[in-house]
């Protein structure tokens, strides 16, 4: 199936489009988007069974994502602050037995190990999301869209935004489990955030997310949360590796919803691209390039 799936990529990659009209724009971002998802997740990931789960940590900026991995992580791996966007570049923590897999060669990055990492996952403090209307969908930055499991971290005064909304979209399309942390919740609203964010969540096809609230609170003289108040989340965090037949069944389940993503892009893109968009060679080479991939993928599964 990997291999139906690089011709793909490759006819995907080697494509140009001679018309410079919006509908041509459209479908050009929509091949894109399957491309870059195949590049820089289905066809990368390794595919060994002890491989750790990938788990990007992403949201706006000053949510608390540095402090939460931080928190996790049981020491300083990646600098929390107050100047934003405080992290540039993504940060891998992992437990010191564990290799963390990474798209290297497409995104710049830094490792940090820490023994209180649970084996089996590599945490990835990442660099805040843009603020985007939420009409744009754009794609999610290439180390997110190259996780297998995201964590959205918000705030109680901002969840509602456009962040991180358009990305969460992405999440529900290619059906990444996603975890939901908002954080600095007062402690009089805590069932109420909790309720109303469940609801937004579940409006968009989210309602199997993980939701956490992490109570207000004085970060304790490290900058991290106190032990208490990050518990739960921390202790989900322990727990998600599981066995390692339950990270190959997590992140198969990751990879296949990425691949049922790709093709859903590529029929819609063949559908509605205007009659001058494709050549007709270039049309059939994809139409029969998606049909390889559904007929290996049938015979595999
Ligand atoms: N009092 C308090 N401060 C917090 C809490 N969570 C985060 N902070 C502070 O908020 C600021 C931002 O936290 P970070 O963890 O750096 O936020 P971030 O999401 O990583 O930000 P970027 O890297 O810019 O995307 C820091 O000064 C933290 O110390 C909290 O629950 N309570
Ligand atoms: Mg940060």
């Amino acid at each position: 199936m990997y291999d139906a799936l690089g011709v793909l990529c490759r006819l995907l990659g080697d494509m140009e489009f001679p018309f410079d009209s919006a509908s041509a724009a459209a479908t050009r971002r929509t091949l894109e988007e399957a491309q870059a998802l195949l590049e820089h997740y289905v066809l990368i990931r390794p595919r060994r069974a002890d491989t750790p789960l990938l788990v990007a940590v992403c949201g706006a900026t000053g949510a608390g994502k540095s402090t939460l991995v931080n928190s996790a992580a049981g020491e300083i791996v990646t600098t929390p602050g107050v100047l934003r966007p405080t992290t540039r570049v993504p940060v891998l923590v992992h437990h010191p037995s564990d290799t963390p897999w990474f798209p290297s060669e497409h995104v710049l990055s830094e490792q940090r190990s820490a023994v209180r990492v649970p084996r089996g996952v590599v945490l990835m403090d990442t660099p805040p999301l843009a603020s985007i209307a939420d009409t744009n969908r754009p794609a999610a930055p290439p180390a997110i869209a190259a996780a297998d499991l995201w964590i959205f971290m918000t705030t109680a005064a901002r969840y509602a935004d456009a962040v991180p909304w358009h990305v969460l979209a992405r999440a529900a399309d290619r059906r990444v489990p996603i975890t939901v942390v908002v954080n600095r919740v007062p402690t009089d609203a805590m069932t109420e955030i909790r309720t109303h964010l469940a609801s937004l969540l579940a409006a968009r096809g989210l309602g199997s997310a993980t939701l956490f609230a992490v109570e207000e609170t004085t970060l304790d003289s490290s900058g991290m949360f106190p032990t208490h108040v990050a518990e739960p989340v921390v202790r989900w965090l322990h727990e998600v590796p599981g066995e390692v037949s339950v990270r190959t069944v997590m992140a198969q389940r990751a990879v296949d919803g990425a691949i049922d993503h790709v093709l859903a892009l590529v029929s819609q893109a063949l559908d509605e691209a205007e009659v001058d968009v494709f050549g007709d060679a270039e049309r059939a080479e994809l139409g029969v390039a998606i049909a390889d991939v559904r007929a290996v993928r049938g015979a595999a599964g």
